[in-house]
């Protein structure tokens, strides 16, 4: 390389990477639930699930939580963890409403980013293998149960031992244009289901390390 063209990449290879470090990230909300803090969080309730504390589990209900005061940003980002409990039938009985659907929701200031459904089966070779939604939003059916899960060997909520359906693990990771100084995060499921003893043991869900971060991309 000409011996004036090495300094020049290199003030340049440096002006590049100081335009990027603009882009700024700022959590403004963490929590594995391991202490019991449920501070602005309305309807939050912990249990313990495979070892950890959860936010949950819920049955035909949801939590909200409110972040105030964040910095100056574009986007958020926010991530966690999403456990789908149990025998949910998917996009199921739409018709009759006896099993299914089994919808799960997450809106941020009343905005709707995920609706869905889950199927929280093994599929059998010769059964039939009920379908979801995720990871498209309702009513698609073209998915199979468990599909874009990251574990599918956890135990169901209630017997704490490992079954047929069990616990499906989702990380959820969201990026979405946000620029107001309060946040909103709604999660809510619409379970159906006829015939049931115990519905928090039928189906259910719950929440683990949840984590906000305010990205400022100027
Ligand atoms: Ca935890
Ligand atoms: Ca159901």
């Amino acid at each position: 390389m000409n011996k004036f063209l090495l300094p020049a990449f290199l003030v340049i290879s440096l002006l590049l990477s100081c335009a990027k470090s603009n882009n700024t990230e700022v959590e403004v909300y963490n929590n594995d639930f391991e202490n019991g803090d449920l501070q602005n969080i309305l309807n939050g309730k912990i249990s313990r699930f495979n070892g950890s504390s959860v936010l949950g589990n819920f049955n035909n209900e949801g939590f909200n939580l409110t972040v105030n005061n964040l910095p100056s940003h574009e986007v958020v980002e926010i991530t966690f963890d999403l456990y789908i409990h149990d025998s949910w039938e998917g996009v199921q009985s739409a018709n009759d409403q006896t099993n299914g659907p089994d919808i799960w929701q997450m809106t941020i200031d009343d905005k709707l980013y995920i609706y869905t459904t889950f199927a929280n089966f093994d599929c059998i070779p010769g059964n039939f293998c009920p379908p979801q939604s995720y990871p498209a939003d309702y009513p698609a059916q073209s998915n199979n149960p468990k599909t874009g899960a990251s574990r599918t060997d956890l135990p169901g909520f209630c017997s704490q031992v490992e079954k047929s359906d069990g616990t499906t693990l989702y990380k959820i990771h969201k990026k979405i244009s946000h620029s107001s100084k309060q946040l909103e995060l709604n999660c809510l499921d619409v379970l159906k289901e006829k015939y049931q003893a115990d519905p928090k043991c039928d189906e259910s869900w719950s929440i683990d390390n949840l984590q906000i971060k305010a990205v400022n991309i100027r």
